[in-house]
């Protein structure tokens, strides 16, 4: 191909960033998060792993690397990767109005040290507090799916908070009572979930707490504060959000009328899980 059409098909697969679908796909999920009524004020945040085709979808309206600032972590796995991601202090409900102004595309140096604003925040702003966090988590489960995973999400749902303090902050509790409580959890997370006690939220120490759980699991709790989710795209990881959260709204239901008089037996859990082809670690069990 001479080198006028390839210039011509480049021009010609171009388009604003606003109308790429994965931005697309992000701005619908903080949409329909916020209607949940997960995202009080700023709370929670978004990431998005693009793939190489996909940034290439946007090349012109790309800006050159200027400024760098320190992750705070060294993630060589993510070097020269590109993410989307909401800006801190941005409110979750404000990004379909305005795209440009609350999120951003960051691209990570060649160290995995560093990230450069090349898109977006157009009225200024950093990422999320928590992106440390969110970058080792996709670090971890990009190598943990064989780079399945793309979508790392933090929100605050009131229910899974709620359970937070009266749960025994540990894994097995948090894995065992959203298992009991709604058929769907063990085939949705059949390895269960984690369970950060109460940190100091927005730095490399809880990113490093919540990474090491994110090697097993796809759900982190963090207790009296919120949830990390990680999944392969926007439907399955706000699936997955949505799941914990419904389950924990019914704990806290059946608490409030005074507790369980029935539930699923181990042994259910067991046969649901032979029949659904998915396998429930034994510890929870234990
Ligand atoms: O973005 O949710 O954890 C605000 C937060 C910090
Ligand atoms: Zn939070």
């Amino acid at each position: 191909m001479n080198i006028r059409k390839t210039i011509a098909l480049q021009e010609a697969t171009q388009m604003n960033v606003t109308d790429a679908p994965f931005v697309r796909g992000f701005i619908r999920l903080t949409d329909d998060a916020f209607k949940k009524g997960w995202h009080e004020r700023n709370g929670g945040n978004l990431s998005y792993r693009i793939r190489p085709e996909e940034i290439e979808t946007v090349r012109s309206s790309l800006r050159d690397p200027a400024e760098w600032t320190d992750i705070g972590l060294r993630l060589p796995d993510l070097a020269g990767e590109y993410f989307l991601v909401t800006g801190s202090g941005k409110y979750m409900r404000n990004v379909i109005e305005c795209p440009a102004d609350n999120i951003a595309i960051a691209l990570i140096d060649e160290a995995g040290e560093k990230f450069s604003l090349v898109w977006g925040l157009e009225s200024g702003g950093r990422p999320t507090s928590e992106f440390p966090t969110h970058l080792i988590n996709h670090a971890i489960t990009a190598k943990r799916t064989n780079g399945a995973h793309h979508v790392i999400y933090h929100a605050h749902p009131a229910n899974i908070i709620a359970l937070s303090f009266v749960l025994p902050l540990t894994d097995r509790a948090f894995t065992r009572e959203l298992w009991g409580m709604a058929t769907e959890c063990p085939v949705v997370f059949p390895e269960g979930v984690g369970v950060v006690p109460w940190m100091v939220p927005g730095g490399s120490e809880i990113a490093k707490a919540t990474g090491k759980l994110m090697e097993q699991y796809n759900v982190v709790v963090w207790a009296h504060h919120g949830v990390f989710c990680s999944g392969a795209d926007f439907d399955e990881t706000f699936g997955l959000m949505d799941t914990v959260e419904k389950s924990a709204e019914i704990s806290v239901k059946v608490r409030s009328m005074g507790g369980a008089h029935q539930g699923i037996a181990p042994d259910e859990l067991r046969h649901l899980a032979s029949d659904f082809n998915v396998t429930l670690p034994e510890k929870f069990f234990r």
